[in-house]
């Protein structure tokens, strides 16, 4: 029946299903949110009543303005039987937007009237994508998904096309959408206003890990997470991690981690393997690897630049590398019982994290990825206020983290954390500043040289994909003299990832970086090699940086 209801009813059944699945009543389908076109018309009543019957009665989950705004813009009062009726005339998007229907907004706007639904004949639905279900059926062509691939992330996996004569947007060629030069960077599901392109749902995973009594539940929470979820609460930077520590805790994790730390510890990867590339002679410039969306455009776009790319993981995937290698045992738990879910501002992560590099013996090392925005849906469907909560220290072992490591989260602060690094053990002392203004600020493209000691690092710092391109077109050509290179998929760096609210202003991004500026300028540790944690697991586990056990646990390969 509950199935029924999901394929009928849209939204609001995805609701139900979420609470069903919140209470262990049903397996997770794998496409939950897949809607039929008006199919849901010819189903019977029961099918709508179970979903009334959990809306009225069981778990008051959603604030009834925001049933009512989606349902009927001029009732003052919760009205089911109305909201029923208004249900049966409503557009059957089946996205799995709750509050805000963007769709609605439009038809308002440009003064949209609607009748009843043809029956029409489905058109495919790809769900080939890791991340994304595109559903062709759904599109209005309002092309916006179109304008930010293209023009915001520089990729045109979309176009125009037509098919026996009905116009569409679709990939090129009509290929499934992965198999495009899509690079999973998840932008177009946050402007399609009908869920035509959505993301596959990863909440009902998480809600039920955290119900599984055999499962510790362990959180990440990546660098720029942080400045978006002070900008969306207006809180103080500093409470911030405190703050989502507490909620993440209320919710039912066992154990919440910063990302920083990892960040960290890639440093000392990444910085040790770039000394070693220019003492020795290795591929330069060395490129960072750690966006998972720059990588997939090198592998689809660029094969030939894949040498230059750094070996090592990302953060988020050597933090689930120590999770379940490292961290497991010192919980005396099986790996498969540790389940591990990073906190991105970023879809492509969750693209990431599905990876084959990334598994070991079919375990992944990261289980589940949601984003900023998925946890700010999560706080407000359990009435979790981060305004009344009492701050929670995050967890001992990993706890501290370095300033190097807040500042990855913006373009400039990967390759300014290495050059930290790098400036000590070039010169063999002591750094007095910290900041590498060169690599700094929002701009797509920024180079500068670095004197360190008798020698000179060559630099060049670029978000968005387009500015990639140029890039390696200079590599190609052999116009592009530098040592290494920092590359971010989204504008101005992680901050303005898809995962994160999207900023409204461009004040905002501006703020969101300084943010991290600030946390960083304000921290006790300012170098990655500085933090003791870090030092701790070289110690205890890894023995050297770049090391055989660091190799097999904390770096890849990248090649298609
Ligand atoms: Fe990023 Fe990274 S900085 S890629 O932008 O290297 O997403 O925040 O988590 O992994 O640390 C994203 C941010 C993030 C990784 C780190
Ligand atoms: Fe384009 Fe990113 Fe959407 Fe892929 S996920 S189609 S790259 S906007």
């Amino acid at each position: 029946d509950i199935a029924i209801a999901a394929i009928g009813a849209g939204r609001r059944a995805a609701e139900a299903i979420d609470q069903y699945l919140l209470k262990g009543m049903v397996e997770q389908p794998e496409e939950p949110y897949t809607c039929m076109k008006g199919e849901w018309q010819s189903l019977p009543a029961e099918a709508f009543a179970d979903v009334a019957l959990l809306d009225r009665q069981e778990i008051p989950v959603h604030p009834p303005e925001a049933r009512i705004r989606n349902f009927d813009e001029t009732t003052t009062t919760w009205n089911p039987e109305k909201a029923m009726a208004e249900a049966s005339r409503c557009l059957s998007c089946g996205c799995t937007e709750r509050y805000e229907c963007t769709l609605r907004n439009y038809a308002t706007q440009y003064g949209v009237t609607f009748e009843a639904l043809e029956k029409t004949t489905p058109l495919p639905i790809d769900a080939n994508h890791p991340i994304i279900t595109r559903d062709t059926g759904k599109c209005i062509l309002c092309g916006l998904c179109l304008k930010v691939c293209r023009e915001m992330e520089g990729v045109s996996a979309l176009s125009f096309y037509e098919t026996n004569n009905v116009l569409t947007i679709g990939p090129n060629d009509h290929r499934p959408l992965d198999l495009t030069t899509c690079v999973a960077c998840g932008h177009c599901t946050t402007v399609c206003p009908t869920g035509a392109l959505t993301l596959k749902p990863t909440l009902p995973h998480v809600y039920r890990a955290i119900h599984d009594p055999e499962l510790t539940v362990v959180a990440q929470i990546a660098p720029a997470v942080r400045a978006a979820f002070r900008e969306y609460y207006a809180i103080d930077a500093a409470d911030v991690m405190p703050v989502l520590s507490a909620g993440l805790k209320q919710l039912g994790f066992d154990y919440v981690f910063d990302t920083c730390w990892a960040a960290d510890l890639t440093i000392m990867e990444e910085g040790t393997e770039f000394l070693s590339r220019l003492a020795e002679g290795g591929v330069l410039p060395q490129i960072t690897s750690c966006c998972p969306a720059w990588v997939n455009y090198c592998e689809k776009m660029a094969p030939d630049i894949l040498p230059h790319l750094s070996s090592c993981k990302s953060p988020q995937q050597m933090f689930g590398a120590v999770m379940k290698q490292y961290f497991a045992k010192q919980l005396n738990v099986r790996p498969e019982l540790l389940y591990f879910v990073s906190i991105m501002p970023c879809n492509a992560k969750k693209y990431e994290a599905k990876r084959p590099e990334f598994q070991t013996d079919g375990i992944p090392d990261v289980d589940m990825v949601l984003t900023t925005n998925d946890v700010i849906a999560m706080f407000r469907e359990r009435h979790i206020d981060p305004h009344v909560l009492s701050p929670v220290p995050l967890d001992d072992l990993f706890g501290k983290v370095s300033g190097a490591g807040i500042i990855f989260g913006a373009s400039g602060g990967v390759a300014e954390a290495a050059l930290r690094l790098a400036a000590e053990r070039v010169t063999g002392r002591r750094m007095e500043g910290f900041a590498y203004e060169g690599v700094r600020g929002l701009q797509g493209v920024k180079e500068t040289t670095v004197v360190l000691g008798d020698s000179q690092v060559r630099l060049a710092v670029v978000s968005g994909l387009q500015n990639a391109q140029n890039l390696i077109d200079r590599i190609r050509s052999g116009d592009a003299p530098y040592d290494l290179i920092e590359v971010m998929a989204c504008p101005g760096g992680c901050i303005n990832g898809s995962g994160n609210p999207a900023p409204l202003l461009t004040s905002d991004t501006e703020q969101r970086l300084d943010v991290l500026y600030r946390l960083d300028e304000d921290a006790a540790i300012r170098t990655s090699q500085d933090n003791p944690s870090v030092q701790d697991i070289y110690a205890n586990w890894l023995g050297q940086p770049y090391s055989e056990i660091s190799h097999h646990a904390l770096h890849t390969t990248y090649r298609r």
